[in-house]
């Protein structure tokens, strides 16, 4: 009697724990096999997984299990980010405990996963929050303030008025708190500063070593570096002072038609006491954003100081404005204007009426062209410059470059859009900051046998602000120099330095140490790591800092820590919603009754609108739980869901009828693996053929993290098979079938495993090897030519003999109706491919 159906409720459980009693996903670092690092970004732990994540580690996971079946010793470790502010603020709107609240919630995502079956080294799990891990990265903090990566500095900083905090610039969007959504404040504090701009030079270099990461991160990252080459120049002022401007484009200096300053240049400084005007007009830019971004896009304002610059070629007095696009932490602060071929002076000139000369034009016959409503920024040759007509972009830039320098007036230089980290968070919630201020001593490191600084457990939030400034006792300490009353750093650090290192911890934890050096070289640099797209900038950037930070200071002997690196698409799902009291209230899918074109609430019956396909988000309520899906199909077809249809870096639109599809081939497979009979005979070679190829082709597809691909030839050998009688190359298919599901249908190949009367584990299996003389076709495809015209083509035993396929030639009805009994000369043989028959 036969089981028709797999039963994943009783099954996937049961695999679990065999795993888990067998450990047979711990990594021994010892193992003589080659090593394989997969990774996947750690999830924060903010409550449940989403579909997000199932996509990401069952991405990850088909990979670690495939590289284990060929023979690697593989590191597949799982963790929590688990610092940050959502638990604070669940701490202030609920009133529970940040550690409770993140505790509690990574206990249940961690049985979340383990009911996707992942192949995970639980034995490596750890949390950013425990003392443990944060105490060994204050020593690594320690050791890069030693060797002068990490200071302080008095600076402006992004505040955000709401969660009461510092923002990184990152954090602010569009003027506003990344989490808060309030409007960002200035002001100015004694931050830390990770010197990250030391490395300025070597991360963008180190760009080029980075073949295996998509192009268009490596992009994002060497913009974000913004490393750009021009001139530094100054001004003459009409009072006497200098203005040392910065430009990218030399070669438009005849081009200048004005001068501008940032709000809080000196110049508009200067001009401001004494001036109301000025100085309200200064306030006015202090309440716009601070991003490039933003000042590109808002409206461009300016106050005439009345001062003139001096033009360096031509003596022109040029009008001083102070604008609200120019930046004071990039080049100088200061510029020359050229609005016909910068957009944002453009937009400028036009406003204030000021004149707007062509300098550069696509040829010297179009040196008096008007411009088209916008600047020209792009490349052409120059005009109405003087000496510089007639010359290229590139030529004038050097010439004028070079006749600056000469006339010590101006230098070639280079800019970094590229600031330092600040790492300073006025939260609870982080990794204390490990110095204490002493009033005779000044900023003194806690000595390392004084760590970890951990967090006091009982801190109060039902004021806003940072309760480690507020705790009675906390802060107050003895200077570990000499030993006088003196207050710890209540200053936390930002959390992207937790992530910053934990793929090293993972490959190595002594308790004395953050990491053994030799042990992290064993796995690292990480083989892959797979996550989105959204961290294709600031956790990449800041983790290749941080390893570059380590090894300048001796920790480690790499600089690069991810060798290759995916970024997988999202998970979508349409949105439904309906319009109350003139705005949208948004329904989950499970509320939804969906039939064909049209759609309405389960509990009214009455319709709701279906809006576009978009990225699952709570905020939308188009979200699948994990949970349901996994509970209604099992873990199995969920995760070939994840795999199937789309390329894994495109968006997967997730529907109803994928999953049960794929829950329809679960039993189809197992319905195939129960056919499997060992006493069949008979070869059928196209089938075992047809196995061997795919083998083949699907660790192709693996290795290159095509897994639609390989489920769509996954899908084509199960449909051959099943058709198939049985027979040993039937046997030999569903043997290799079952095996190659096995990374990605893990419940269901153990089960049908045993089942085949094995008593080993398929998690250990290898990989089924192929035989490469079944590679290749055995027939071929022969062209019949009368007279050099085609006439009939046959199929032959590949490798036949001239004089088979002669008469296999001359036996075919349609050769012979064209030959029509003419004598036959001569008959010429491609073997393999041709016969031509001569009359
Ligand atoms: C004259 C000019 C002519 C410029 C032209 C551009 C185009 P990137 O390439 O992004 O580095 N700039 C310099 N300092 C600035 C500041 N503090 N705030 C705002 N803008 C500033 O940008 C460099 C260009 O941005 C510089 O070159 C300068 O404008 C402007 F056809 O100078 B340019
Ligand atoms: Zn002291």
């Amino acid at each position: 009697m036969t089981d028709t159906r797999f039963d994943p409720s009783s099954a996937d459980g049961r695999w679990q724990r065999a795993w888990d009693d067998a450990g047979t996903f711990a990594a021994d670092s010892n193992s003589s096999k080659p090593k394989s690092y997969i990774l996947e970004m750690f999830p924060y732990p903010s409550g449940r997984i989403h579909m997000g994540h199932v996509r990401n580690y069952t991405m990850g996971d088909v990979l670690a299990r495939y590289k284990k079946m060929t023979g690697h010793e593989v590191l597949h470790p799982m963790g929590w980010d688990a610092f940050g502010m959502p638990a604070e603020n669940a701490a202030m709107e609920k009133g529970v405990h940040p550690g409770g609240w993140t505790h509690q919630n990574i206990e249940t995502m961690k049985s979340q996963l383990k009911r996707l079956g992942f192949a995970l080294d639980w034995t490596r799990e750890f949390a950013t929050c425990d003392p443990e891990y944060y105490g060994h990265e204050q020593a690594l903090f320690i050791d890069l303030f030693e060797a002068g990566l990490v200071y302080r500095k008095e600076s402006e900083v992004n505040w955000d008025p709401v969660d009461m905090t510092v923002l990184a610039n990152e954090q602010v969007i569009d003027g506003c708190g990344w989490r808060s959504g309030a409007p960002v404040e200035k002001r100015k504090l004694n931050q830390w500063f990770l010197k990250i701009t030391h490395f300025a030079e070597d991360l963008l270099k180190g760009l080029d070593t980075l073949e295996d990461w998509p192009d268009k991160v490596k992009l994002m990252q060497e913009n974000w570096i913004g490393k750009s080459q021009g001139l530094e120049f100054s001004f003459q002022l009409s009072n006497g002072d200098f203005l040392p401007v910065y430009t990218t484009r030399p070669d438009t200096i005849f081009g200048a038609s004005f001068v501008a300053v940032a709000a809080d240049h000196s110049v508009a400084q200067a001009v401001a006491s004494g001036n109301a005007d000025a100085q309200s007009f200064i306030a006015l830019c202090k309440k716009g954003g601070t991003t490039a971004a933003e000042l590109e896009t808002a409206e461009k304002l300016g106050f005439d100081t009345g001062l003139t610059a001096k033009h360096p070629f031509t003596g022109a007095d040029l009008p001083v404005y102070i604008a609200n696009f120019v930046l004071m932490d990039y080049g100088t602060g200061a510029i020359m204007a050229v609005p016909g071929h910068d957009q944002r002076d453009f937009e400028f000139a036009t406003k204030y009426c000021l004149p707007i000369p062509r300098v550069v034009a696509s040829s010297a016959a179009d040196a008096g062209k008007p411009f088209d409503g916008e600047a020209e920024p792009g490349d052409g040759v120059i005009v109405n410059s003087d000496f510089l007509d007639g010359m290229s972009v590139e030529d004038a830039k050097a010439e004028v470059i070079r006749r600056a320098e000469k006339g010590g007036w101006g230098k070639g230089t280079t800019v970094w859009r590229l600031r330092d980290w600040g790492a300073s968070r006025q939260r609870y919630w982080g990794t204390p900051i490990p110095f204490i201020h002493c009033d005779a001593c000044g900023v003194v490191p806690v000595p390392k046998d004084q760590l970890p600084v951990t967090l006091p457990e009982d801190v109060d939030f039902s004021t806003p602000g940072n309760p480690l400034e507020r705790h009675p006792t906390w802060k107050r300490v003895a200077c570990p120099q000499c030993g006088a009353d003196a207050t710890r750093e209540t200053d936390t650090l930002d959390t992207f330095i937790n992530s910053s290192w934990y793929f090293l911890r993972f490959a190595s934890q002594p308790a004395n140490k953050p990491f053994d050096a030799e042990e992290v070289a064993k796995w690292l640099p990480v083989d892959q790591y797979i996550g989105g797209i959204e961290h294709a900038i600031l956790h990449l950037l800041y983790a290749r800092f941080w390893t570059r930070a380590l090894q300048h200071v001796g920790k480690l002997d790499f600089a690069e820590p991810f060798a290759s690196l995916f970024t997988q698409g999202m998970v979508t799902h349409e949105t439904y919603s309906r319009l109350q009291d003139g705005r949208a209230v948004y329904f989950t899918p499970a509320e939804v009754h969906r039939t064909g074109e049209a759609a309405t609430l389960k509990s009214d019956g009455e319709p709701v609108e279906i809006g576009r396909v978009i990225k699952m988000s709570k905020s939308k309520k188009n979200v699948v739980d994990p949970d349901n899906i996994i509970a209604n199909y099992g873990a199995d077809s969920v995760r070939w869901f994840m795999l199937s249809d789309s390329p894994p870096e495109r968006d997967l639109p997730w529907s109803e009828a994928g999953i049960e599809g794929c829950w329809r081939f679960v039993q189809r497979l197992w319905r195939l693996f129960d056919a499997y009979d060992p006493s069949a005979t008979g070869e059928d070679k196209p089938l075992a053929r047809k196995a061997h190829q795919t083998i083949v082709a699907v660790a192709g597809d693996i290795e290159a993290l095509s897994f639609n691909k390989a489920v769509a030839r996954l899908y084509e050998l199960t449909g051959a098979a099943e058709k198939a009688q049985p027979s040993e190359g039937r046997n030999f298919a569903i043997n290799a079938i079952l095996h190659m599901v096995s990374p990605m249908m893990p419940h269901l190949a153990e089960e049908a495993w045993v089942k085949m009367g094995n008593t080993t584990l398929i998690a250990d299996a290898p990989w089924p090897t192929h035989d490469p003389a079944m590679l290749v076709e055995d027939e071929v495809t022969i062209a019949v030519q009368h007279m050099g015209k085609l006439r009939d083509t046959l199929t032959a035993p590949k490798g036949a003999s001239k004089e088979d396929l002669e008469a296999l030639a001359l036996a075919s009805e349609k050769v012979q109706r064209s030959i029509g009994g003419a004598e036959v000369r001569k008959i010429i043989v491609v073997p393999d491919r041709l016969v031509n028959i001569v009359t």
